[in-house]
């Protein structure tokens, strides 16, 4: 970091629609002004690797080599590893691509040789030519249980496994209570954030392990910057993933209401897609401002306008 460091706009990402707004973020914002804060709460162990979903999705996603069907691993990936294992008998429910599995070894060998996840989380985004800085919330573990009426689910086997089918009764955040905010993450929220933005990420399985992280949400309180969230709920229905469904099953009343309800408290805006428009007035009410615009991010335009506009919208709460 050259001289006084640069105003930090501070990211909090999980899933594809964290990603998107992470990548407009990163195309409005110079390198050193950008740190990604990237949800763990996916990650779990399969085959002795340690496999981190939300950190490669945004990684892959401002690296461009993200494949963006399927919303997770590697664009022009082969599967020829996976096909020998099925014929071996292995377990084929979570689909590793071949240069997908190459991060996944690196990342375990550098970890069993003693570096955080930090260091090799900034290390790897580096190398795929990645200059805004990307860590996880926290470098212990923190892992998203779901509970559901037959027990509880790690979140893999919740979403993947068992395809987000078994209704939700409730979150943990195994590991939080033993946790730090990564150094990155602690440095930025010590000083000099300009703007918190909360991507368009479910709240519950991207966010809320995010602020487990024990002194995050006061630090993100304290910290002075205007805090925004991105509705990741659009005309009631999540863009993707089961953030209305979670919402029903916990009895909620859903739609993107619920989102800035949930976050009542820690954030100052709430931006809105345009086919939500009329639920502003409820979420003024709530004390939070509102921004209606276009949320939703097909193109490149699209994810650095909508960049664009929170972080004027952010510059503007933090006026007041
Ligand atoms: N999601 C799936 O639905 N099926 C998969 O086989 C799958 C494999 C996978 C491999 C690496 C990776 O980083 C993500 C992967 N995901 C897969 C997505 C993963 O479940 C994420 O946790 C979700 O994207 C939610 O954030």
């Amino acid at each position: 970091m050259t001289g006084r460091a640069a105003p930090t706009c501070l990211a909090l990402s999980g899933g594809v629609g964290g990603a998107k707004l992470a990548l407009g973020l990163s195309r409005v914002l110079p390198p050193e002004a950008l740190v990604v804060v990237a949800n763990t709460g996916d990650d779990f162990e399969h085959f002795g690797l340690l496999i981190c979903p939300d950190i490669d999705t945004v990684t892959y996603t401002l690296a461009g080599v993200s494949n963006t069907e399927t919303g997770w691993g590697r664009a022009g990936e082969s599967w020829n590893a996976m096909e020998a294992l099925a014929a071996l008998g292995g377990e084929t429910w979570f689909r590793l691509g071949d240069r997908d599995l190459a991060l996944h070894l690196e990342r375990t060998r550098r970890i069993a040789a003693g570096e955080s996840l930090s260091a090799v989380t900034t290390d790897l985004a580096r190398r795929l030519g990645i200059g805004a800085c990307i860590v996880p919330a926290s470098d212990q573990p923190v892992r998203t249980v779901v509970e559901t009426p037959d027990g509880p689910l790690p979140f893999q086997h919740y979403f993947v496994r068992e395809q987000c089918r078994p209704r939700v009764t409730g979150f943990r955040f195994a590991g939080a209570d033993a946790a730090m905010p990564s150094p990155a993450f602690a440095a930025a929220l010590a000083g000099g954030v300009s703007a918190v933005v909360i991507c368009p990420s479910n709240p519950f399985i991207s966010i809320d392990p995010i602020l487990a992280v024990p002194g995050v949400r006061q630090a993100l309180r304290d910290c002075g910057a205007p805090v925004v969230a991105v509705s990741p709920i659009v005309a009631g229905r999540a863009i993707k993933g089961p953030t209305a469904k979670m919402m029903a099953e916990l009895g909620l009343a859903g739609g993107a209401v619920e989102v800035a309800r949930h976050h009542r408290g820690l954030i100052d805006g709430f931006v809105l897609d345009r086919s939500d428009a009329e639920s502003a007035a409820a979420v003024e009410q709530l004390g939070i401002a509102a921004l209606v615009t276009g949320t939703v991010m097909e193109t490149l335009d699209d994810k650095t306008r909508l960049a664009e506009e929170v972080l004027a919208f952010a510059r503007s709460l933090g006026a007041r």
